[in-house]
């Protein structure tokens, strides 16, 4: 009886919410979303769970496949510029002209309040 006591302990601190002052900064939402199939796509959003500090945070758009092409290896598209809305959570990279049709990584860095910086990857497919 000892060891299932040891457990139940140790679930029970581990199923302990995080105080909210802990919480790091997530992603919680991106247009395209995560594993869609999108067309013509000119704006990408990534929305985080907090205010983000702009200076601390990032986006790639890797292009990682394309049709017709096997081996295509890791090709970064440069053509957009950034912004951020006015509460501090959203990230909007503009293309100047639509993504080719293929499979994208866009690959994120933020931190919010606690200053931890997360990452992390929204993959999309554009036809
Ligand atoms: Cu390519």
């Amino acid at each position: 009886m000892r060891i299932p006591a040891i457990l139940a302990a140790f679930a029970l601190v581990t199923l302990a919410p995080a105080a909210p002052l802990l919480a790091k900064v997530a992603l919680t939402a991106s247009t395209p979303a995560a594993g869609a199939k999108a067309k013509g796509t000119k704006t990408i959003t990534l929305t985080f769970s907090e205010k983000v500090n702009p200076a601390k945070a990032s986006a790639a758009i890797v292009m990682t496949a394309m049709p017709g092409m096997p081996n295509h290896g890791e090709m970064l598209m440069r053509n957009f510029t950034t912004s951020w809305s006015a509460d501090g959570k959203t990230l909007t990279l503009t293309l100047r002209s639509a993504l080719p049709a293929g499979t994208y990584d866009v690959r994120w860095q933020a931190a919010g309040a606690d200053g931890q910086a997360m990452k992390g990857t929204v993959t999309f497919t554009v036809s």
